[in-house]
């Protein structure tokens, strides 16, 4: 027998609407939901490989408990109760802090982990906890958390109503979209580039420079004298455009004097961007009838993020655009994640305790976390909860994490594999699937291009001997509560706590709204909202935030190197057949040709003797990994290029598919020292490196 059911897509943050085939109860067929009104239909190849994490052999199901290199499966209750006791044992010891988090990237895309995991952590009451936010989005939000008063009060380009759209360190065309939820964004660009124009900055000419109107290569990290020198020239054009926020300006007359008595004589050595391109760009931006700029992981992981984050806002803002169907302006979700109670982006309550980094909303930088594991001395980390999170492969200096894991006296993992960083778990506990599982996009929702909701309900029971994350979070709770004496009160099931969040906002819409819309509901395009919404203590729009000033002055100061003769610079990439690094088990996107080499340019390589398709050793500061180099003309000289979340070849892991794929890991490069000034995200990007032939 044949059923269909509906659900978004939870892989990546384009939320596409899927239809799923069963046939006699199995999945049997996914599709894009032609009937979903956001996504029209839209799917991309890792939609389809939900086929194979569904039937994935090396995908946990029930607890496993680490004794030396071998595993053994162990009982959910047997299971709790160890983790539990060995928390709270240690933290007795050694106090709260001994006991560290890392939460990655794909907590966010499940109610079940970022809906439960925050009364977990309370309760642990430990300063260090890490996530995949600070070697990603942290500029953003922290920006806005200084000009708006909330993290969260992020403004979302309005990709379908504006006519020109300046895209910096973005390649939607294979990331679908970040902090701008927009699925089919082959078809939104097409859409734009017939009606206005694209404009992408980004040192290769990526699948989305290769659509746009116009591409500017850029040397990398060159976007903060790219953005002073933009603003420099749009106030030359017209004064800023500023009647829409009468009254609610804070400090702009401060902050742009302090970008104009910037330099910008160097613009054309230091970024490869000529000054007539500036205002040619200048010129048009405020031509356009809507314009919007935008920037995403190209300028938030390198090393001027917080500043380049805080100028893109203040392009939008002089040109008129902040706040404006057509600009950038933030989504009103039916589920609140800004307003009373929520977390603003509180800054600096705690320090690091080994390099002194100041917390971030609750958070401290991942760059320093294997630091806080390896030094010994009074607040060592000594034992860590993971969850949805990959470290080894996904933050800066993977091999230092590594051996931190290494040295650890308990880990505890929650995640679905065996892979290069829950290897070292004494036990992971695994999640059913999320199919069996009610969902709603929290996240998501609040960063989309439209206002969109969505109710995704659970298309089959978990199998008895499985856990729902949520279930796993209130098992882990109340061991952990009963071992060190506290108070767990269990949470209810998601549908419980997606009603109750539905009723916190202002949209109207209950879970019965929800459960008679099964392809999700469209409530219309995003409005103007941030002015009424504005956090921040003076109710007005902190042009000026503390990080500004701060940072504009450090980079007056900072060293100058020149495009021509600086030497090699190493940035990322993502394709459109992976997911980090967690997905290259999947043999739908494992297959085909491998993804994993170095890209540089052809005279790059002409000039270090090196072949096309050849071995080579790339080193950094921090250490030297063994790839083949492809040519590339589409790079910027003086720029190579390698994607992350390779590195499958670790011992110990078990995914046999992914152990296959070639490839090592970009972070096995990356410099733990080198993050941003802001807000301490990681600089991943504007890495400086150098190429050798191997034999
Ligand atoms: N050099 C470089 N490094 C980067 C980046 C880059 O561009 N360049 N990008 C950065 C970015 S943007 C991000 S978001 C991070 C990601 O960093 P991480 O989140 O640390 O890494 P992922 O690869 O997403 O790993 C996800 C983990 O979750 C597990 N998992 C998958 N599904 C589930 C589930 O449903 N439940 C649970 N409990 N576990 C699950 C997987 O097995 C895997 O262990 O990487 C960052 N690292
Ligand atoms: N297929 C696929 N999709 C994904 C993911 C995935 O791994 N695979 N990951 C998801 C996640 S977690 C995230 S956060 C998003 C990220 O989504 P995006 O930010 O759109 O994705 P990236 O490909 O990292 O784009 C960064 C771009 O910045 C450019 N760049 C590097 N350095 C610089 C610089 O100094 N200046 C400028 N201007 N550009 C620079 C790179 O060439 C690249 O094109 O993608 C999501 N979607
Ligand atoms: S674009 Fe993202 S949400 Fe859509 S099918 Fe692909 S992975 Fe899933
Ligand atoms: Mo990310």
């Amino acid at each position: 027998m044949r059923t269909n059911a509906y659900r978004a897509c939870d892989l990546c943050e384009a939320i596409c609407g899927l239809e799923l085939r069963f046939e006699d109860g199995a999945l049997a067929a996914i599709h894009g939901d032609a009937a979903d009104p956001f996504s029209q239909g839209h799917i991309c190849p890792k939609g389809n490989a939900i086929l194979d994490l569904e039937t994935d052999p090396d995908r946990l199901r029930v607890p496993m408990l680490r004794e030396g290199s071998a595993w053994r499966a162990i009982g959910w209750d047997e299971a709790f109760a160890l983790a539990g006791s060995r928390l709270a044992a240690i933290q007795q010891a050694h106090g709260p802090a001994s006991v560290a988090a890392y939460l990655g990237n794909p907590n966010v895309h499940h109610f079940g982990h970022i809906a439960y995991l925050p009364s977990l952590l309370r309760m642990l009451r430990t300063p260090n906890i890490f996530s995949a936010s600070s070697v990603d989005q942290w500029p953003h939000q922290f920006a806005c958390a200084q000009m708006y008063g909330h993290q969260f009060l992020l403004p979302i380009p309005d990709i379908d109503h504006t006519d020109y759209f300046l895209m910096l360190g973005a390649n939607p065309m294979a990331s679908n979209g970040s902090l701008m939820t927009a699925p089919g964004i082959p078809r939104r660009l097409k859409a734009l580039t017939a009606r206005g124009k694209l404009v992408v900055v980004d040192p290769r000419r990526t699948e989305t420079a290769a659509i746009a109107s116009q591409h500017i290569p850029i040397r990398p990290g060159g976007d903060a004298l790219f953005l002073v020198a933009l603003l420099q020239a749009m106030q030359q054009v017209s004064p800023p455009r500023l009647d829409a926020y009468a009254g609610r300006l804070a400090g702009l007359d401060i902050a742009l004097a302090a970008i104009n008595a910037i330099d910008t004589a160097s613009l054309e050595a230091e970024t490869g961007i000529a000054m007539h391109v500036v205002e040619q760009v200048a010129r048009e931006f405020l031509a356009a009838p809507h314009a919007v700029a935008y920037g995403r992981m190209g300028v938030s992981v390198q090393p001027w993020g917080t500043l380049c984050q805080v100028l893109l806002q203040l392009v939008n803002l002089v040109s008129g655009n902040l706040d404006r169907v057509g600009g950038a302006l933030p989504n009103e979700p039916a589920i609140p994640i800004t307003g009373p109670g929520t977390n603003q982006g509180t800054r600096g309550r705690w320090h690091s305790r080994v390099r002194g980094l100041p917390e971030f909303a609750g958070e401290l930088p991942v760059a320093c976390m294997a630091e806080e594991i390896a030094t010994p001395g009074d607040g060592q980390v000594r034992a860590l909860l993971t969850c949805a999170g990959n470290p080894v492969l996904s933050t800066p200096d993977g091999r230092a994490v590594d051996r931190a894991l290494e040295g650890l006296e308990f880990m505890v993992a929650i995640d679905i594999y065996i892979n290069e960083t829950t290897r070292h778990a004494d036990l992971i506990l695994p999640p059913a699937s999320p199919l069996t599982q009610d969902h709603y996009d929290s996240i998501f929702n609040a960063f989309a291009v439209r206002r969109v909701a969505r109710l995704n309900r659970a298309l089959h029971p978990r199998g008895e001997d499985e856990r729902a994350d949520w279930e796993i979070i209130n098992g882990l709770g109340e061991a952990y509560a009963a071992s060190a004496g506290k108070q767990w009160q269990p949470l209810p099931p998601p549908r419980d706590l997606i009603a109750i969040g539905l009723a916190r906002g202002d949209s109207g819409l209950d879970l019965a709204a929800l459960d008679a819309a099964p392809h999700g509901l469209d409530l219309g395009p995003l409005r103007p909202s941030l002015l009424t919404r504005l956090q921040t203590a003076s109710g007005c729009i902190e042009c000026e935030p503390p990080a500004l000033l701060a940072e504009l002055e450090r980079f007056a100061a900072r060293e100058r190197s020149d495009n021509a003769n600086a030497g090699l610079r190493l940035i990322g990439r993502r394709e459109v057949r992976s997911n980090n690094s967690w997905m290259h088990n999947a043999p739908r996107l494992a297959k085909g040709k491998p993804r994993h080499q170095l890209l540089m340019h052809p005279d790059d390589m002409t000039a270090r003797g090196l072949q096309d398709g050849g071995r080579v050793a790339v080193r950094s500061r921090i250490g030297e990994i063994r790839t083949e180099v492809l040519a590339d003309a589409g790079l910027m000289p003086g720029v190579a290029c390698l994607p992350h979340g390779y590195g499958h070849g670790r011992e110990g892991i078990q995914l046999a598919r992914a152990s296959a794929v070639p490839g090592e890991s970009y972070n096995d490069l990356t410099d733990p020292l080198a993050i941003e000034g802001g807000c301490g995200n990681a600089a991943l990007n504007a890495l400086p490196i150098e190429v050798e032939a191997l034999p």
